[in-house]
């Protein structure tokens, strides 16, 4: 909090606690940190090579894991014309079900269909693979160039990880944007809370298995087999495992998401 000063200066009267944080597992084990007091985080996916239902379930448990509410948002709608069927892929798969966007990120339409997001005081961090298109929707929010964006590899969809660190952008409406490098491997800080967050039919369903500590892999009896995609249970387990190689911090991300919580509304009130 700061204070304008006579002289035109600001004077910093005190420095407020984050209310979240989002971040994620690095490579060597260690949190990255990527942003702070987010209000919604674009989950951006080109509907290109890149487009993969398991890696947007782990972004989803990132920002379950940080008390974020995510948009999924998937480009290059004006390239791929079997754009529906994934959506539709998408909206069976998922539980809950986040808002999902079908976007062009250079058509300026773009800041009509994210107005629900935008708006003064709203902080929205734009994260996915490199050459998705989270710089080109930075500039079309911005309604000017301000971060440089690449091409993509031919063969592959990839991108050139143009960006290379993060930005904090300031939209004419008020809203701020976060610019982020694209990541190569994501690695979510999940806790049993955040797992069961993005995963909400397999944590409603467990409850119905024969046995309690149900594992929902051979046991008899299992609710959640059979019910949920293949593909997701699969994925769960393999989010599931990777949570418990660090899990000695997953109590205290437990007990700091509801920090958090408080200090949001206590820094809202103010
Ligand atoms: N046609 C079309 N092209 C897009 C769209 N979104 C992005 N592109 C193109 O995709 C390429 C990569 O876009 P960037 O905005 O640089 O991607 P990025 O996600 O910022 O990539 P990194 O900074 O490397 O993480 C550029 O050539 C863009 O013009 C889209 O919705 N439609
Ligand atoms: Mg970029
Ligand atoms: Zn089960």
């Amino acid at each position: 909090m700061a204070q304008p000063q006579a002289t035109g200066a600001w004077r910093l009267l005190e420095r407020l606690e984050p209310f979240n944080q989002l971040a994620r597992v690095g490579g060597d084990g260690v949190r990255q940190l990527y942003a702070s007091n987010v209000d919604t985080a674009l989950l951006v996916m080109g509907l290109d090579g890149d487009f993969n239902p398991r890696r947007l379930e782990r972004y989803l448990g990132l920002a379950a894991s940080a008390g974020v509410a995510p948009v999924v948002v998937l480009s290059k709608a004006d390239l791929c014309p079997g754009a529906g069927r994934k959506v539709e892929e998408l909206e069976a798969r998922l539980r809950p079900l986040p808002p999902i966007l079908l976007l062009n990120a250079t058509d300026p339409a773009c800041r009509g269909a994210l107005q629900p997001w935008l708006g003064a005081g709203q902080t929205l961090v734009l994260l996915g693979s490199s050459g998705v298109g989270k710089s080109t929707l930075s500039n079309t929010l911005l309604g000017v160039q301000a971060q440089v964006v690449g091409g993509v590899r031919e063969d592959d969809s990839r991108g050139r990880h143009t960006t290379t660190a993060r930005s904090l952008l300031q939209c004419p409406d008020g809203s701020c944007i976060i610019d982020t490098p694209g990541v190569r491997s994501l690695q979510a800080p999940l806790d049993e809370e955040a797992l069961a967050g993005s995963f909400a039919d397999i944590a409603e369903l467990a409850a119905r298995c024969q046995f309690r500590d149900c594992s929902h892999k051979l046991e008899p009896g299992c609710a959640v087999r059979g019910a949920v995609a293949n593909d997701r249970l699969l994925n769960y387990h393999k989010l599931q495992r990777e949570m418990r190689r660090t899990e000695q911090t997953a109590l205290q991300r437990q007990q700091q998401r509801r920090e958090w919580k408080v200090r949001s509304k206590a820094s809202r009130r103010r």
